[in-house]
């Protein structure tokens, strides 16, 4: 009888491993957290809400936690958005990464000036600065794990020299105008690290394969490590096509990361179906609106590409996040297919591509 019964529990475990794994977070379980970039419908809305619960084991605010979202003006903060996202998290469990502390863009850009719309000293930025940091990094500490801290502060494009013929990697943001140096953006770590010594701090960039900007990259968060600045890890936004970042960019990419810091996190992966990539709309080239098979199949073969790479890596890779719940929700816009839910939150065949990987 002892003997029936544990042929019995011996088919039923066979049974159970020839099964694919029922999502995304648990056919990733050992390797690193899957993660999705929601809006307010998306964990309102039963159905996709319960889609976000099912898929995913991470979730960032897509724009709700920014500076401009919370904090428009100097005495006045807007939390019910950035709540709800937090309190659903909390209820279901799920691990909540903060995006984004500090960015040029969705900035609070009255931080920058003074009352007579001159731009403020360098201290009085970093003052603002501070309060804004500390205030949300402690409303949000029992639940946000890690914070991007800065966002995208890397220049696109060819080198230039700054005033003393030196390079100059960094964007021309309002933070580099008044600052003139990367200070801000070591002093927004200090600030993140002071008001929440257990969150991970992520610096967070795109085109971050680019092999010129990748190495922008490289030497600005080594010197900032070697002068004791509290950067835990590097955040590869991911937003690719299907023509590229090539495998071999992508792990190239990842490798030089994994050198300098333990935490790699990919934090918007979405893939287009035409040649644009990076953090910004250009709409130059419109051949998502028509979808053949063969971007489909070079679709899945760049999302396989992605996760290939991921997967080797998985002792430094921690989560990776998809930009946006279904294309539907896509701040790509539906016609350019970028993401695994099609606009009727039903599963893609590069769903499976993801999930059942061999
Ligand atoms: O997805 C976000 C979109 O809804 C906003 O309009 C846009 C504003 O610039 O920001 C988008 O998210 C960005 C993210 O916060 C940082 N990396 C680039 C993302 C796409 O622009």
């Amino acid at each position: 009888m002892r003997k029936l019964l544990l042929l019995a529990l011996a088919a039923v475990a066979l049974t159970a491993s020839a099964q694919p794994p029922s999502s995304l977070k648990d056919a990733y379980k050992d390797l690193f957290m899957m993660g999705v970039a929601v809006n307010q419908r998306n964990i309102t809305d039963s159905a996709q809400s319960a889609l976000v619960v099912r898929e995913f084991s991470s979730m960032t605010a897509e724009n709700d936690m920014k500076p401009a979202s919370v904090h428009p003006r100097p005495d006045t903060w807007t939390w019910e958005r950035a709540d709800r996202i937090a309190d659903f998290c909390r209820h279901h469990g799920i691990k909540l990464r903060g995006h984004t502390l500090m960015w040029h863009n969705q900035m609070c850009d009255w931080m920058f000036y003074d009352a007579d719309h001159r731009f403020v000293s360098k201290d009085t930025l970093f003052q603002r600065m501070r309060q804004h940091i500390h205030t949300v990094v402690n409303r949000y500490k029992d639940i946000v794990y890690c914070w991007d801290v800065f966002n995208e502060c890397i220049a696109d494009g060819p080198r230039r020299l700054d005033a003393d013929g030196h390079d100059q990697p960094l964007r021309e943001s309002k933070f580099y105008q008044i600052c003139h140096s990367d200070e801000f953006i070591r002093k927004a770590f200090e600030y993140a690290r002071e008001a929440d010594p257990d969150a991970l701090l992520f610096y967070n960039d795109y085109n971050e394969c680019d092999p010129v900007k990748c190495d922008r990259i490289c030497t600005m968060i080594r010197s900032m490590k070697a002068d004791g600045v509290p950067i835990d890890g590097i955040g590869m936004q991911g937003h690719y096509n299907i023509y590229g970042p090539s495998e071999a960019d992508i792990e190239n990419a990842v490798s030089r990361y994994a050198d300098i810091v333990d935490h790699i996190h990919m934090t918007e992966l979405d893939i287009r179906v035409n040649r644009e990539m990076g953090g910004q709309l250009q709409h130059s080239d419109n051949a998502g609106a028509t979808l053949t098979d063969t971007l489909l199949r070079r679709q899945q073969a760049q999302y396989a590409a992605v996760f290939r790479v991921m997967r080797r890596h998985a002792d430094k890779v921690d989560c990776v996040t998809f930009w946006n719940l279904s294309d539907r929700d896509s701040w790509l816009g539906p016609d350019n297919y970028p993401l695994l839910f099609d606009r009727n939150y039903q599963p893609k065949p590069v769903y499976h591509t993801v999930r059942d990987f061999e």
